[in-house]
C-alpha cells in the first residue's frame, strides 16, 4: 500500500499525477491532505499508525516552506518521496529545496518540481514494491518497453 500525502487540497491538480500513475497500476494506496504546519499531531498521528493499514512506502507533496516529507520521515522508517509542488512566487525552488535539504539520518528522495516529479513520484514508489512483486514489476518493465518504442517511432 502506498500512502499519497498532500499539505493542501490545492496541491491536487499536481499530486493527481502520481494518482492517476497508481490508478493505471492497479496500486493500493491512500491518499490524505494533511500538512505539517497546519496539522502537525494529525499528520505524526496518521504516518506512526499508517503500517498497521499496510502502508509501505510515503509520498508526500508540498509547496513552499515544504517541510511536509521530511517531517512524514521523522515518523517513519519506510522510504518517504518528495513532490515539490510548483509555486507562484519562486516556481518551486523553495518547495524543492525546503523537500531536498534533509539533515543527515532522516532521507528524502526529492523528485523534481510540479507535475514530472508527481509522475515519477508514483513510478519510484512502484519500483520500491517491485522488488519484492513480480507483477508490479513486470508491469514497470512494459512500461519502459512502451516508452523505447515511442521514441523509436519519431520520425522528423
Ligand atoms: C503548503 O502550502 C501546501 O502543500 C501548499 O502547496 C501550500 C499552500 O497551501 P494553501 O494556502 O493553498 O492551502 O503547505
Amino acid at each position: 500500500m502506498i500512502s499519497v500525502i498532500m499539505g493542501s487540497k490545492s496541491d491536487l491538480e499536481t499530486v493527481s499525477e502520481a494518482i492517476d500513475v497508481l490508478k493505471e497500476y492497479g496500486a493500493r494506496y491512500e491518499v490524505k491532505v494533511l500538512s505539517a504546519h497546519r496539522t502537525p499531531k494529525e499528520l505524526a498521528r496518521y504516518v506512526e499508525t499508517a503500517h498497521q493499514r499496510g502502508v509501505k512506502v510515503f509520498i508526500a507533496a508540498a509547496g513552499g516552506a515544504a517541510a511536509l516529507a521530511g517531517v512524514v520521515a521523522s515518523h517513519t522508517n519506510f522510504p518517504v518521496i518528495g513532490i515539490p509542488i510548483e509555486t507562484k512566487s519562486l516556481k518551486g525552488l523553495d518547495s524543492l529545496l525546503s523537500t531536498v535539504q534533509m539533515p543527515a539520518g532522516i532521507p528524502v528522495a526529492s523528485m523534481a518540481i510540479g507535475k514530472p516529479g508527481a509522475k515519477n513520484s508514483a513510478l519510484f514508489a512502484l519500483e520500491i514494491l517491485g522488488i519484492c512483486d513480480k507483477k508490479i514489476a513486470s508491469k514497470l518493465n512494459a512500461h519502459k518497453r512502451n516508452m523505447r518504442i515511442s521514441v523509436k517511432k519519431v520520425k522528423i
